[in-house]
């Protein structure tokens, strides 16, 4: 991002499949890519060592963010809060404020601002994704500098939830944003804040989609470069711990939010090589310790099947070298991912209906961000969890 070639690699995890090429057949075949993440030591971002083409991993695409209510509620949440907190810093009066999602997905986001009174516009690129509100205009297509330029909008707000990090030319995803933001707009990204994936040991979320993995002092020197001024900055729980970030071409007064990310940053070792030469042997405890717990239960002849067919999931078992015969199955309630196999560990992807019929002993929260919802659905079964992340343990 910065240019320099001063990388190191500090985390390698092997060759495996792509996290959401599901197979339509367990003898399919399919291709393995290499993976592996370096950080820059001149202005600490940590990317892949490798690229997949995005129409390869994103033309077709088997995620419905709608399906969790966790997320659908973090949408209606943000809808209120910038319509009482940041749209009246625009100015802009009782105008009805007009919002674009990029990467909108099945337009969830989009549906819960509409609601609340948003003019609302989607980009997405994969063909296949249905509109939770088919009201709501969808632009098919990837975000760029020349799909801004080419339509001319000037939106209030730009709203980016984790898709910074699955772009490969950040420059020009954030000129195009320049370029459809008016005057006096916003752009509000979320992205998975590097300090907890290190420190809450979430390895399982490195896959090919993501390509960046971001602390705040990246993001505010690639934001300035495309005329972009970071304002604030919040952090989420969402999908295990995100930052919002808040910024415009307007130089809106910086918070305090900023300086003390920076700091917090600092102080944890964040911009030290060390701190990620540790979070790699932590890893390779953590896969050590899913392995062979997963190998025990399956000795002792327990049935053990899993909740959330995620991309995160997908990768755990890959990269912990987990054997198709020590579970059973996967259920996820996204009918896209049912009846098909997981890559690489080609395991079968059921609906919900197989809890009742199959009886597990044990249930493996592979979706652990959503771990409540998960287990709300599921405790009357009287099952025990296997919960893989920060650390492996069995509640
Ligand atoms: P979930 C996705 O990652 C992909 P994944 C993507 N690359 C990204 O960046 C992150 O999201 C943010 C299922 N489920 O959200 C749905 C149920 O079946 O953790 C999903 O398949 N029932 C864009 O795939 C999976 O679990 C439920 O009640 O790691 C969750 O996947 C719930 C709550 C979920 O993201």
């Amino acid at each position: 991002m910065c240019k320099s070639t001063k990388l190191t690699r500090y985390l390698d995890l092997g060759e495996v499949p792509l996290a959401n090429s599901l197979l339509g057949h367990p003898d399919d075949g399919e291709r393995t890519y290499p993976i592996s993440l370096s950080l820059c030591e001149d202005c600490y971002m940590s990317q892949l060592d490798q690229v997949v083409s995005p129409a390869i991993m994103f033309n077709e695409y088997n995620y419905h963010s709608a399906i969790s209510m966790t997320f659908r509620s973090h949408c209606a949440e943000m809808a209120r809060h910038l319509l009482k907190n940041f749209y009246p810093l625009q100015e802009q009066g009782d105008r009805q404020p007009e919002l674009l999602d990029i990467a909108s997905n099945d337009s969830c986001l989009l549906n819960e601002f509409s609601n609340q009174g948003y003019f609302c516009l989607g980009i997405e690129p994969a063909k296949n994704l249905n509109r939770c509100n088919p009201a709501i205009h969808v632009v098919r297509d990837f975000w760029s500098y020349k799909l801004a330029h080419g339509h001319g909008w000037q939106k209030d707000f730009i709203i980016a939830t984790n898709v910074l990090a699955h772009v490969d030319d950040l420059h020009d995803f954030l000129r195009g944003v320049h370029k459809a933001l008016s005057d006096k707009g916003m752009f509000i990204a979320e992205v998975p804040y590097l300090p907890n994936l290190i420190s809450k040991n979430q390895f399982d979320t490195i896959y090919h989609e993501h390509l960046s993995y971001f602390l705040l002092a990246p993001l505010l020197r690639i934001f300035r470069e495309c005329g972009l001024h970071i304002f604030h900055v919040e952090q989420y729980s969402i999908h295990g711990g995100n930052i919002r970030i808040y910024a415009a071409k307007h130089q809106y007064p910086r918070y305090k939010s900023v300086k003390t990310t920076i700091h917090f940053e600092e102080e944890r070792g964040y911009y030290q090589l060390a701190t990620y030469d540790r979070f790699s042997e932590r890893v390779n405890r953590i896969k050590n310790d899913f392995h062979t717990l997963l190998e025990d239960i399956s000795f002792q002849g327990k049935k053990v099947m899993a909740y959330g067919a995620s991309a995160k999931g997908i990768s755990l078992l890959n990269y912990s070298g987990i054997q198709k015969k020590w579970l059973h199955s996967i259920v996820d309630d996204t009918p896209n991912k049912q009846g098909k196999f997981t890559p690489g560990t080609r395991i079968p992807i059921v609906d919900y209906s197989h809890f009742e019929a199959q009886k597990p002993e044990y249930i493996l929260l592979l979706a652990w961000n959503f771990a409540d919802e998960l287990i709300n659905k599921t405790k009357h079964l009287g099952v025990q969890y296997i919960v893989p992340i920060p650390n492996v343990r069995v509640i």
